[in-house]
């Protein structure tokens, strides 16, 4: 008895230190210690064996049994962490791989110039409001003197949603707007940047575009306010040595109503192809708001006037940055994008 436990220790030994995988060191310990196992049966068969025999067989083969499970355990921590080496071994990075560039983006031409507009006007005291690109027709038109009749409410030149709600086609219903919620607060000095739409589309309009209006209304607000404001903004944001001069014009909402000339930023004035030789280029509208305007926001005409300006933001960033195609600012194409 005391023989084949030891055969049975040596070969046990023997195959778990062979061992290379978990499946062979499983085979192993089930042949030595399963239930059919020769441990197992040897520890079965002390029954058998007359009592001077069993306690010495009894505890060797339990010595050999404790034996051996502890170099299985042994064995299986090895046999774990070969495996977790080559895990590791198989997953290095490689740091001497060249990165990925990110993919800088670019402030739109748009955006840039709208901040500019915003931080000039800003700076002279004016903040800035927002309102709803799907508008009434009560405060596009109504409110702003264009009656029913009028050529520009055309169903050709707008995109109706219903009856009386369309998109804006420009951004005055939101000074409209605010009026309303400050009267008879003084002042009004707001700028109203945002998107506006027209059933338009060529090469120097688009469906949709970018408009900025101001206005300003206080106690004796006159047309001299207007053109030094105008003409400071007009300096910062071309050029210091821009020249200004007002055209008289017409909109239903101001009157008097003027348009603002700049000297050609192209030719200096001297006449070239971008100002048709004229020497000048438009950039905005302006005027004196039209007192039924006023009234509508809750003004009194009689005792507080104002004045009101609109410009399109795509006309002024294709004059600073010689743009001549403004769909060019709508394809969303990156080479032109990011020379900005
Ligand atoms: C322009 C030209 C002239 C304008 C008027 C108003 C309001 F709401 F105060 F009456 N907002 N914007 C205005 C005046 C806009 O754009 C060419």
């Amino acid at each position: 008895m005391i023989d084949t436990l030891t055969r049975i220790k040596e070969g046990a030994e023997q195959n778990i230190n062979r061992a290379e995988d978990f499946e062979t060191l499983n085979e192993v310990r089930v042949k030595i210690l399963g239930r059919k196992g020769e441990i197992t049966q040897v520890l079965r068969g002390l029954k058998d064996l007359d009592p001077s025999q069993k306690v010495e067989v009894g505890r060797l083969a339990n010595e050999v049994k404790d034996g051996l499970e502890k170099l299985i355990e042994a064995k299986t921590q090895q046999l774990k962490a070969r495996q977790l080496e080559m895990a590791l071994h198989s997953e290095r990075l490689d740091i001497t791989l060249p990165g990925r560039p990110v993919q800088a983006g670019a402030q739109h031409p748009i955006s840039r110039v709208a901040d500019q507009i915003k931080a000039i006007f800003t700076g002279m005291g004016f903040t800035v409001a927002e309102g709803p690109e799907v508008e009434l027709d009560y405060y596009n038109f109504e409110a702003l003197n264009v009656p029913r009749d009028h050529p520009a409410r055309d169903m050709q030149d707008t995109f109706y949603i219903t009856e009386d709600m369309l998109l804006r086609t420009h951004t005055s219903p939101v000074q409209v707007r605010t009026m309303e919620k400050m009267a008879p607060q003084l002042p009004v000095k707001i700028i109203v940047p945002g998107r506006v739409y027209r059933k338009d589309d060529d090469a120097t309009h688009s469906p949709m575009f970018h408009q900025i209006e101001g206005l300003l209304i206080d106690e004796r607000i006159t047309f001299a306010n207007l053109k030094a404001m105008l003409m400071l903004f007009a300096q910062q944001i071309f050029d210091a040595g821009v020249k200004v001069r007002y055209r008289p014009s017409f909109f239903p909402f101001t009157e008097p109503s003027a348009e603002m000339d700049i000297s050609c930023v192209n030719c200096g004035g001297q006449g070239c192809r971008v100002c048709k030789q004229t020497g000048w280029l438009e950039i905005l509208g302006a005027g004196m708001v039209h007192p039924r305007v006023l009234e509508y926001g809750g003004y009194d005409p009689e005792k507080h006037t104002g004045f009101a300006f609109g410009m399109g933001i795509e006309r002024i960033a294709m004059l600073k940055y010689q743009i001549n195609d403004m769909r060019l600012l709508f394809d969303n194409d990156k080479r032109f994008l990011q020379q900005f």
